[in-house]
């Protein structure tokens, strides 16, 4: 009878999507082959690239290790790049996964990981005896490296779940697989480059969960989304929040239309994970502009958004300015109403032809935003080759990519200084996370933070 895997079709998929689209091929399983170490490897070798995955109740976790066997060795071989990974559902029911970069060795009961990021602190995998073997130092470790929003949301914290135990403990699995690995990029730098990726990301998120803005002078920044028709503001600000929420959402309506989309001022909020509590920044969705008069958002609406004098909801009227006497128009504004950093959002393929016509509206809109000391950057949207903007350890955009023509031209056309243009691509089409795209997102967001602690700063001085 053909042995079958435990894995279901959905967690299937997450494994196969972590390692870059491959596929997964049974090659033992500790239930039907038994739980010896040294079949195990005998049934692995010349096979490449492994997964060994465990399931432990309800969270199941692997072991990637790239081509590690050989024909003319017995004995374990220590793989080039190995990494540990978690996969867990969160409250939406969504598969997450987090890894941990780890080192592998074996001996004649055990595969032993060693986490180099935690003080070499090691976890082991005793199959004659089921278990996992966790010590109290390396729970300890990372309940202290988790902040209480990352354990909630699972991950490597199945530890904090599953072994509460505060002593060294063995904690016993249901079964144990091990798949090969086909059509991986068989190359350690991939590797290498997908697991800094998640990690940089969390360490990101972790960036943005923690800000608080400049003296505490309000609780939460308001960023204004501002740019052309079409450029992916509305867009922006729902792949912030998928990010937040762990899933693809689309709360704001986007589109391609000659017309904005956009017809109403939202002022929108997002929280940390659906009951979470409320990061410290909003999103102030706007109008697209519009090259020709009296179509797009009118320009002599802005000085009285940036002063948050216009409410959550309002009706753009692209003939007719808000006034004061507007029903809802917000009288006397405070600091915490006001737009602290401005974003102006643009298509990074269209820097090259943006119409003499809408250069002069930009320039009149600067000159407003600079007029009212508020904070500006550049944020180019569409990149297309994300995979590419970024360095190899993810920390500085390419050099390269600064190089490159939109960007020198963002910087030229827009009078905007490099480090204040960031570069982003929104989740569009796409039907899953992306940790390069969430990356470029939070780094945006990031630098948006620092233009805006400027701002305040600026203000707390005067
Ligand atoms: N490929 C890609 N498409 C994007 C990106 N951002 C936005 N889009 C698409 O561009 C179109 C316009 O996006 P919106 O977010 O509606 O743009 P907007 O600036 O809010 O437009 P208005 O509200 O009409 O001014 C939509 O079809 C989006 O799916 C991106 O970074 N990459
Ligand atoms: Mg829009």
């Amino acid at each position: 009878m053909a042995v079958t895997t435990r894995l279901t079709w959905n967690e299937e998929r997450s494994f196969q999507k972590l390692l870059g689209n491959v596929s997964l091929r049974l090659l033992c399983k500790s239930s039907v082959h038994g739980d010896d170490i040294a079949e195990m490897q005998n049934r692995c070798r010349c096979q490449g690239s492994t997964i060994t995955v465990i399931y432990h109740s309800d969270s199941i976790f692997g072991i990637f290790m790239l081509g590690h066997s050989s024909e003319q060795s017995k004995s374990f071989i220590e793989p080039d790049a190995s990494f540990f990974f978690s996969l867990q559902k969160d409250e939406t029911m969504e598969m997450k996964s987090v890894f941990l970069n780890s080192t592998v060795t074996s001996n004649s009961k055990s595969l032993i990981f060693n986490f180099s990021s935690y003080d070499n602190k090691f976890l082991s995998l005793n199959f004659s005896k089921r278990c996992i073997n966790i010590p109290r130092s390396l729970k300890e470790k990372l309940r202290a490296k988790s902040d209480s929003n990352f354990s909630k949301k699972g991950g490597i914290m199945f530890l904090e779940a599953e072994l509460r135990g505060k002593s060294d403990s063995d904690s016993p699995y249901l079964e144990c697989e091990v798949f090969r690995v086909e059509g991986i990029k068989d190359e350690t730098g991939y590797i290498n480059r997908i697991t800094r990726a998640t990690q940089h990301r969390n360490s990101l998120l972790a960036d943005v969960r923690a800000y608080s803005p400049f003296a505490n002078l309000v609780s939460e920044i308001r960023i204004l989304l501002l740019g052309p028709v079409g450029s992916g503001k509305s867009s922006f600000f729902n792949s912030v929040k998928s990010i937040f929420q762990g899933h693809l959402t689309r709360q704001a309506i986007v589109g391609s239309d000659v017309t904005s989309i956009t017809e109403q001022y939202r002022i929108y909020s997002i929280k940390d994970g659906k009951n979470g509590q409320s990061l410290p920044f909003m999103l102030c969705d706007s109008m697209g502009l519009d090259e020709n008069e009296g179509v797009g958002l009118c320009v002599d609406d802005i000085p009285h958004i940036l002063k948050g004098c216009v409410p959550d909801r309002y009706e753009f009227s692209p003939h007719k300015p808000i006034t004061p006497k507007h029903p809802t128009f917000i009288t006397s504004p405070s600091l915490k109403d006001r737009i602290h950093c401005v974003a102006f959002v643009f298509d990074i393929n269209s820097m090259d032809n943006l119409s003499s016509k809408m250069m002069v509206k930009f320039k009149q809109i600067q000159k407003e935003v600079i007029n009212c000391g508020v904070a500006q950057v550049a944020l180019l949207t569409k990149v297309k080759n994300c995979n590419e903007v970024l360095q190899d350890n993810f920390l500085k955009m390419n050099k390269a990519m600064i190089s490159q023509s939109q960007i020198q031209n963002a910087n030229r056309r827009l009078g905007i200084p490099l480090s204040r243009i960031l570069v982003v691509e929104n989740y569009a089409s796409e039907r899953e996370m992306d940790p390069l795209k969430d990356i470029l997102i939070l780094s945006a967001l990031k630098q948006m933070f620092r233009a805006a602690d400027d701002f305040l700063e600026d203000l707390h001085l005067e």
